[in-house]
């Protein structure tokens, strides 16, 4: 049987062998046209995922103190009765911005969620986009009225790889392996990252930037550009405003000073600059690693600024506008449309992470602010769909406080999470071979198709279709999933029968759409200057903020990548991924090992300040990273715990805070974070 696995966001085609309808082993499709059957090591575990021992498969109800994990079984009727009960409750009395609803990294029924929360009245939706890819969304939106990605079929000269390592983290179909074929073709690559990775080591030029300080490289390569004449003449004067202010705006970030800042060879900036600029094609890779500190929005806008100058936006091998299929997709599919526009100005953070909210999200430190102080109202319930907030949230402590304070905390889940041991309610829910859905990607969609059932499980979409009825919103859902996943076809002329039989549908790819009727801006160009911006108190044109001064306690530089055997938090109780993983990891460089008198394998502490939580990793000594850089593996939590403190242990937001954010997206400084370091003892394994 054919499906699109999920184990990560990339979607490659999965076949899957069933002996009398079980499913007993998993492959990749040779014959899917974007993944030509590759299959990754998190794709390989899915059948782990399937049958794994410590699946959730009845609903639970807490019977201790929040956080003990002492739970009785309950039934599905009366799990959902309970909970809209409560719901019910606290909307009559606080309205139903009382209510949010949370969701995790982006998955196939995100826009069941929004929908949800619209049919509701609330605008209280929280997850992790401040940090992850909406810097990048909301940058490109406001600057080109449009998202755009890599059109690596359209043969790239070069690949910028910012903050992003791809090969690792998207080795899928969708991205990896269409990068991959470009290389094969002749694509040069150029990666800018603090840590020399597999594709860093194995790239034209590799820019090994002092964490945090992207932005500044990226008003020095724009200044670069002006100053060489390496932009595209053409393009600037008849597809954009204030070319002539950012030009003034950007000399102060000059070669010399940039490189003090970024820690890098003014040569090195300088040929990178070069190579991108002067190429006939090029893009750019954007990644998370630009996404996680207080310059988050204006390092992605300034790189949005720089792909348009050098004429690479929505140009052969450049970075291509996205048109949404015509289905009922992520646009439609939310229903903006219900949310009243007065319940919408209610968005936590709204006053405060004005681009964040634009987007339809609360930043997680506002959320956990409001229903710990109940100000600017009280927000009592929290719903999450696929989030184990303890370990992603940044900012641990005040996560803790507020699941301890609300009144009523769901989570639906596969596993018993730290997060999940807070909840009122846990609902188990079905894995990606459990589901029907129709995914979409960047340039086509896909059929994922039901291959197996775990008894007692139930997908979110069905979860929320029942909430809905319960809640007396059934009219705003669909009798059942399959008749919605009819209905978003509807567009296409199919049903989900059909596009099943069919399983892949292509968008049709067009280049410099804007040449028909400009871009979809206010201005109809691409605003290098940003009036908008300005007027919600704003820089008008991106700006780096420097991190504070170095404290000598805490001589480092913390940063974090999403380790490969891994997604998120996910997958540390399955075997085919933890085996040769058992710890977390931090890699420092051997003069740090030497100073800090640690070996390889020793147990170490992080910490930011005296008294806090620290953080215990296990050492790697490598010189992939500098001696004043830290890299400590991100999402990390131990299953086999019973003490929650041993299970989240080495999460590594417990370090994190909400004291340096991004002024326009709230995001949280992950990366570029001054820790100190400690050893503990030797290694546990
Ligand atoms: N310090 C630091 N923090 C980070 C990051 C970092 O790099 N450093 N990365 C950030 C980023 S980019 C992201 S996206 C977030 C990720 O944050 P989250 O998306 O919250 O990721 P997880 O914590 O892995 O939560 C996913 C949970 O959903 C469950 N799950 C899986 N599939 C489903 C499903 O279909 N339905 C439901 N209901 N549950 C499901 C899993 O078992 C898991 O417990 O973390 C952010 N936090
Ligand atoms: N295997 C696997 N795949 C995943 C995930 C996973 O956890 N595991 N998570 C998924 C999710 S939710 C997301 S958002 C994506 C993220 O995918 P990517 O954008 O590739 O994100 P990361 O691997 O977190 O970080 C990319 C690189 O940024 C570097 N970096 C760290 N700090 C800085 C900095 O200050 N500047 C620069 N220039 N680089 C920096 C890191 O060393 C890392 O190599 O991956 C997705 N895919
Ligand atoms: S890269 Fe992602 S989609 Fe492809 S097999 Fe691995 S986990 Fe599945
Ligand atoms: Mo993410």
């Amino acid at each position: 049987m054919k499906s699109v696995c999920r184990m990560c966001h990339g979607g490659c085609g999965a076949l899957i062998d069933l002996e009398n309808g079980v499913p007993t082993a998993i492959h990749g499709d040779p014959d899917n046209p974007t993944s030509e059957g590759y299959f990754c090591i998190k794709g390989k575990a899915s059948l782990d995922l399937l049958h794994s021992p410590d699946r959730l498969t009845t609903p639970l109800a807490r019977t201790g103190p929040r956080g003990s994990g002492s739970f009785e079984p309950i039934g599905w009727d009366e799990a959902l009765d309970r909970i809209c009960h409560r719901l019910t409750e606290t909307i009559a009395r606080h309205g139903p911005e009382s209510v949010a609803l949370g969701q995790g990294t982006d998955r196939n029924y995100q826009e069941w969620v929004f929908r949800l929360a619209n049919a509701l009245g609330t605008p209280n939706v929280v997850g992790p986009a401040h940090v992850c890819f909406y810097p990048r969304v909301m940058a490109s939106i406001m600057t080109y009225g449009a998202f755009t990605f890599c059109d690596y079929e359209g043969d790239p000269e070069v690949v910028l790889l910012w903050g992003s390592n791809k090969p690792d983290t998207h080795s899928d179909g969708v991205i990896g392996v269409k990068l991959l074929r470009a290389v094969e073709r002749g694509s040069r690559v150029i990666t800018v990252d603090p840590r020399r990775t597999r594709t860093a080591a194995r790239s034209e030029l590799h820019l090994p930037v002092r964490p945090g300080t992207d932005c500044a490289l990226a008003l020095g390569m724009i200044k670069l550009v002006v100053d060489e004449g390496w932009y595209d003449r053409d393009f600037v004067a008849e597809y954009t405003t204030g070319f002539d202010e950012l030009a003034e705006h950007v000399r102060e970030y000059d070669l010399e000073r940039v490189a003090g800042i970024t820690g890098l060879e003014p040569e090195l900036i300088r040929r990178a600059t070069r190579a991108y600029a002067t190429a006939s094609r090029a893009c750019i890779e954007a990644g998370t690693g630009l996404s996680q500190n207080e310059n988050s929005f204006d390092t992605h806008r300034a790189i949005a600024l720089l792909c348009a100058l050098c004429g690479n936006l929505d140009a052969p091998g450049g970075d291509v506008i996205w048109e949404p299929m015509p289905i009922e997709g992520r646009r439609a599919f939310p229903r903006s449309d219900l949310l009243p526009e007065e319940q919408a100005r209610k968005r936590i953070g709204g006053d405060r992470h004005r681009i964040l909210s634009m987007s339809g999200w609360v930043a997680p430190g506002d959320l956990h602010r409001a229903v710990v102080t109940g100000s600017p109202y009280p927000v009592t319930s929290l719903l999450l769909f696929g989030s184990n907030i303890l370990a992603s949230h940044e900012n641990t402590e005040l996560v803790r406080r507020s699941l301890e304070k609300l009144d009523l905390v769901v989570v639906c889940d596969m596993f018993l999470t730290p997060t999940a041991r807070y909840a009122d309610v846990v609902l188990p829910v079905s894995s990606w071979l459990e589901r029907d859905q129709i995914v979409e990607f960047n340039s086509y969609i896909a059929a994922r198709r039901k291959v197996a059932t775990v008894e007692g499980c139930r997908s979110d979409e069905e979860i929320i279709l029942a909430l809905a009825e319960r809640l007396g919103l059934a009219r705003h859902f669909f009798p059942s999933v399959r008749a919605a996943l009819d209905a978003k076809l509807s567009g296409i002329g199919l049903t989900w029968e059909q596009f099943t039989e069919i399983g892949y549908i292509r968008n049709e790819k067009r280049y410099r759409k804007y040449r028909d009727g400009g871009f979809r801006t206010r201005s109809g160009r691409v605003d290098l200057r940003h009036d908008g911006l300005k007027a919600m108190g704003y820089e008008p044109f991106p700006v780096h903020r420097p991190a504070p001064p170095p404290d000598p306690e805490l001589p480092y530089l913390m940063t974090s990548a999403h380790p490969r055997r891994f997604y998120n938090t996910e997958f540390h109780q399955l075997p085919t991924t933890a085996r040769r993983r058992p710890a977390a990891r931090v890699t420092v460089h051997p003069d740090t090992a030497k100073r800090e008198g640690l070996t390889d394998g020793d147990e170490v502490a992080l910490f930011t300040r005296a008294g806090a939580r620290e953080v215990r990793m296990t050492v790697r000594i490598s010189d992939s990273v500098a001696p004043d850089v830290v890299l400590a593996d991100a999402g990390w939590w131990y299953p086999g715990e019973s003490s929650l403190d041993e299970s989240l242990r080495s999460s590594v937001n417990h370090l994190t805070s909400n004291d340096r954010s991004d002024v326009q997206m709230g995001s949280a400084t992950m990366r570029g974070l001054a820790v100190g370091i400690r050893r503990v003892g030797p290694g546990r394994g």
